[in-house]
Order: structure tokens, then C-alpha cells, then sequence
């Protein structure tokens, strides 16, 4: 895209003060760079077995890591891959690859082995962390990969290694005084989140250093820290690190501002009371369906929530009704969102009523822009900004963006423009209070309860089926996850009466992970697409609003 000369007028800005932000240091310093302040404090706290980190001792757990990364054979540039539930060698990993000037990519545990092998092989990682019961799924991807497992990249374990794995203890008994000295610029990578931004495949999204800094200190930096984290709160991590909420706004921020974290491996409601009345959670960051999970749930009454005082919630539309609902059952805290998108690195816009010194916001708000920021809301047809109240694209700059898409100069450019404003593909609009609304979505994107679900990645493996012809998939609402996937498909020549419904269900979920799932599969002609054979999502869209049609 580009942008049109005129449209500099209407740019937004936070209402918060520019400040001086620390981005020519590596991440890890500028995590770190106060921890002497916190030494002895809780750093992190792992739910299910109690264990607790101090700042201290986790800064040297890294170190350590480091080390090892390093004796490994791990190098600068190099990445690796962690594939973890939420867990403290989650924070050792990433932090330690950081120390040497090497690159975490995150992928979700869950996924596929064919899904895990499509993002390692994309970013040409050298080591995997994982658990144990994962392994498996290392080794039996169409053999090949059976035999590399152990030689040709190594696979450590934070539990029991099985046969060629190698356990944690090499990375977190190592010589922290052993870690290499690098020289690291600002605009290199240190983090490769997947995602498939308004368009196409998952793709690797580079973050530097500076980009990663940038955006913590937008959030909690400065006299008045838009997102306002204590050395006292003890905030919740539930939420998966490998997705960049967690990442960023959780545990990164934590770090900085010197908080402590609560890891909690996955969801399960009474555990999850359980550890915010036994740990006293103050910070909660959360996504619609937990929202929904914790309005809706009558065993909240047998639990002591009063410790919360801020509940942020973030990746997907979080509706009024749902907030108030939660609202009425926290009355001691605070609620807003948070607006992310990981190419932007990921925040956009924080609720100011989360401020050292808030600001009145309106429920439904996706806060206001972060600051060192400029943020613009651009008409699609025309390329202008458009001023207060009018729907558009939401476009961001600063130097919390991405650099770009690993290998794939294309993407990038059809993302960032010259000007460098990154186009999100949402559509919404600012208010007279400066506050952002998102009303629409006009990427292809699919967020199941706040889960990436890239429909061209469904689209091409529905079209691998020998009776497949051609297919589509996009968003239907649902009330429990946000959006599903459902597909329309073509059935090729004379195979139309020979595919049903659940065998094409059942065909996409042998290859994906749970919420990649099809919830419904229409079986049509042909599939609307305009001239240039672009799919037209929004008639499919329609099609399903008034699903009587079908
Ligand atoms: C409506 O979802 C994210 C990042 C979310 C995030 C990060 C840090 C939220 C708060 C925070 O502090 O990233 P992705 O890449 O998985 O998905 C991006 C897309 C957005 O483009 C938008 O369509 O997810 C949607 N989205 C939201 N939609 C993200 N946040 C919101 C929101 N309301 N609050």
C-alpha cells in the first residue's frame, strides 16, 4: 500500500509524554537493568509445583543458560526453538539465547509435527526446548526427521530426556561466567514469533531488540507508565508465552518493572482461583473466553479474587455485556484492553485506565495509542486518513514494529510501506476521547478465542484431497471461542457425491492443531472470486450471516 501525501494530517498520539527510551540495548539489559533494585524479589513463581525464582537467582539461571546455549554450539544469529507450556525454562530459554545474540522462535506445543517442522525448517533452527511428552512428535515426521533428531539438531528436554534427547541440566548447570561476549546492534532479531498477518501463510516476524524495548518501555516505562506494573503486583501468566501477548506484556513487562509472574502451565478454572487467592494475583491478563470462563462460573464465589486490581484483556473483541459481567464479580479492579498485533511488537494501544495516573475510559475501548507512537486510521478505497469517528484501517509507526517478515520481502512490503506505517488489516476508528474502537477485520485472518487460525493454511491443505477441487474457508461467529473456522469446497469432477461433511472434517484434523479445526464444511460450485482470483471472503461472509441461503 501506499500513502497518500495528504493523509498526514490526522495522526493520534497518546496523551502520555513522550519519553527517552533505552532501545539501543540489548533486551536482556534492559530487562534486567533494574533488578538490582529487586534482588531478592520474587521474579518468577511456577503454579503447579510452587517453585519460586528471585530476581537474582533468575538472572543467573539465564546467564547459566546462556552458557550452555553457547557450549551447545549456539551461536549469534542462530535460533531456537522453544516449544513449552508456560514454565520458568520458558523465561531461561528466551533469555538466555538474548545474552548470546541468538534468536528464540516460539511455536505452540500443541501444534502438529508437520506444523512444528514447517516453522523450525522455515527459520532454520538449531535446538528445540521442550517437554518430554512432545518429543514424539519430533521423530515421526515422515521418518526423515527420526533420524536427524539428536544429530543434526538437538532436542533438550525440561523433564526426563527420552533416547537422544539431552536434558535441561546442560543448559542451566553451565558456567555463568562462561557466557561468550557479544557485541549486539539494537536492529538485530531476537525474537520470531509465527504469524500470518492480514495475508496468506504463518511467516516468521522479526523482532529486534530494539523493537521489543521500545514496546515494553512504551508500556511501563516513564513518570507515568501507561500500563503501570508494581515491584509488589504478582501478575498472572496463564496466557501462552509463545504467543506475543504473553511474551510482551506479561512476562517481559514483569521483568522491567520488576513484578513478579505466576506460570501456570494451562487453564483449568479451580486451579486457576486457587493459585490467584493462594498468590495473591494482582495483574491479570486475560482473553475474552477466560473473561467468559470467570463471568460465567458460579465457583468464583468460594474463592478470595480481592487481590486483583487490574484485569487487561487482549487478542480478540472483548463485548460490553461480557465485561460488565466480570466487572460485577471484581468490583475492586480495573478493567481495559489491550490492542496487539504481533507485527506491531506487539501493542498498539493500552487503556490509560491503567495509568499511575489514569485517565476515565469508556467500556469497549481498545485504550489509545501507546506512546512514541503515531497511529492513523486510513480509508482502504482511498488511501486517506480519515479523522475522529470514522471507521478505517488501523495503521501504526514507531520503532516497536516489526523489521519485516523473515525471507519474504514481498509480505513485508505489502505490510509496511514506504512511509513506514504498518497496515494491520483491522478496521476501526479513534473517538473524541482518543480512545480506539474495533468494529471489523478486513484481513483474512480467523482468531479462534484469540488463536491465530490462518485460513490460507486450511485452504492449501484442503486442496491436497485428491477430491478436492477448490476450496475456502473464513470466520463464523460463535459465542464461546469468538470466530471458527468453516469451510466452503468444491468437490472435484465426479467425486460430488463421494465426500461428506465429517470426512473433510476429519481429513483437515488429523493434520492441525485442536482449534485450527472446521466447524462446518459447505459443499458448493464454485467458489466467488474476483477477477484477479482472489477469494471473496466478505460475499462468503455474507453467505453464512444468512445461512438460510445455504
Ligand atoms: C479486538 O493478538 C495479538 C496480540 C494481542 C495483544 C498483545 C499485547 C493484546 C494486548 C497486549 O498487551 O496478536 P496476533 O498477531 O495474534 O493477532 C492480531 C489481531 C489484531 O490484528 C486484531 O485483529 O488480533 C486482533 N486483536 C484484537 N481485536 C488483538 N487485540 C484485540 C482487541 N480487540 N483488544
Amino acid at each position: 500500500p501506499t500513502t497518500n501525501p495528504s493523509s498526514a494530517s490526522h495522526v493520534f498520539r497518546s496523551k502520555l509524554p513522550e519519553i527517552p527510551i533505552s532501545n539501543h540495548l540489548p533486551l536482556h539489559t534492559y530487562c534486567f537493568e533494574r533488578f538490582s533494585d529487586f534482588a531478592d524479589r520474587t521474579c518468577l513463581i511456577v503454579g503447579n509445583n510452587g517453585k519460586s525464582y528471585s530476581f537474582t537467582e533468575t538472572y543467573i539461571i539465564c546467564q547459566k543458560v546462556a552458557a550452555g546455549l553457547s557450549k551447545l554450539g549456539i551461536q549469534k544469529g542462530d535460533v531456537i526453538m522453544l516449544l513449552l507450556q508456560n514454565c520458568a525454562e520458558f523465561v531461561f530459554g528466551f533469555m538466555g539465547a538474548s545474552m548470546i545474540g541468538a534468536i528464540t522462535t516460539t511455536a505452540n506445543p500443541f501444534y502438529t509435527s508437520a506444523e512444528i517442522f514447517k516453522q523450525f525448517n522455515a527459520c532454520k533452527a538449531k535446538l528445540i526446548i521442550t517437554q518430554s511428552q512432545y518429543a514424539d512428535k519430533l521423530r515421526d515426521h515422515g521418518g526423515e526427521n527420526y533420524q536427524k533428531l539428536g544429530e543434526e539438531f538437538r532436542v533438550i528436554t525440561v523433564d526426563d530426556p527420552p533416547e537422544n534427547c539431552l536434558h535441561f541440566s546442560v543448559l542451566s548447570e553451565a558456567n555463568e561466567n562462561e557466557v561468550p561476549s557479544v557485541s549486539i546492534d539494537p536492529n538485530d532479531p531476537v525474537a520470531l514469533p509465527f504469524s500470518s498477518g492480514t495475508t496468506g501463510l504463518p511467516k516468521g516476524v522479526i523482532l529486534t531488540h530494539k523493537s521489543l524495548i521500545t514496546s515494553v518501555a512504551q508500556q511501563v516505562d516513564g513518570e507515568n507508565p501507561n500500563l503501570y506494573l508494581k515491584a509488589d503486583d504478582v501478575v498472572l501468566c496463564v496466557l501462552p508465552l509463545f504467543h506475543i501477548f504473553s511474551l510482551n506484556s506479561v512476562l517481559l513487562c514483569s521483568l522491567r518493572a520488576g513484578a513478579g509472574v505466576l506460570m501456570m502451565h494451562k487453564f483449568e478454572i479451580g486451579a486457576l482461583l486457587d493459585l490467584i487467592q493462594r498468590h495473591r494475583v494482582s495483574v491479570a491478563a486475560v482473553v475474552p473466553p477466560l473473561v467468559l470462563a470467570l463471568a460465567k462460573n458460579p465457583i468464583l464465589e468460594s474463592f478470595d479474587l480481592t487481590s486483583i486490581r487490574m484485569v487487561l484483556s487482549g487478542a480478540a473483541p472483548l463485548g460490553k455485556e461480557l465485561e460488565e459481567a466480570l466487572r460485577s464479580r471484581l468490583p475492586q479492579a480495573t478493567f481495559g484492553q489491550g490492542y496487539g498485533m504481533t507485527e506491531a511488537g506487539p501493542v498498539l494501544s493500552m487503556s490509560l485506565s491503567f495509568a499511575k495516573q489514569p485517565f476515565p475510559t469508556k467500556s469497549g475501548s481498545c485504550g489509545t495509542v501507546v506512546r512514541n507512537a503515531e497511529l492513523k486510521v486510513v480509508d482502504p478505497e482511498t488511501g486517506c486518513s480519515l479523522g475522529q469517528n470514522q471507521p478505517g484501517e488501523i495503521c501504526i509507526r514507531g520503532h516497536q514494529i516489526m523489521k519485516g517478515y523473515l525471507d519474504d520481502a514481498e509480505a513485508t512490503a505489502r505490510t509496511i510501506d514506504v512511509d513506514g506505517w504498518l497496515h494491520t488489516g483491522d478496521i476501526g476508528y479513534v473517538d473524541d476521547g482518543e480512545e480506539i474502537f474495533i468494529v471489523d477485520r478486513m484481513k483474512e485472518l480467523i482468531k479462534f478465542k484469540g488463536f491465530q487460525v490462518p485460513p490460507a493454511e486450511l485452504e492449501a491443505l484442503l486442496v491436497t484431497h485428491p477430491h478436492i477441487a477448490d476450496a475456502a474457508v473464513v470466520p463464523q461467529k460463535d459465542d464461546a471461542a469468538g470466530e471458527v473456522p468453516v469451510a466452503f469446497v468444491v468437490l472435484s469432477n465426479g467425486f460430488e457425491f463421494e465426500l461428506t461433511e465429517e470426512a473433510v472434517k476429519e481429513f483437515i484434523a488429523k493434520q492441525v492443531v485442536f482449534y485450527k479445526r472446521l466447524h462446518k464444511v459447505y459443499f458448493v460450485q464454485a467458489i466467488p472470486k474476483s477477477p484477479s482470483g482472489k477469494i471473496l471472503r466478505k460475499d462468503l461472509r455474507a453467505k453464512l450471516a444468512t445461512a438460510s441461503t445455504l
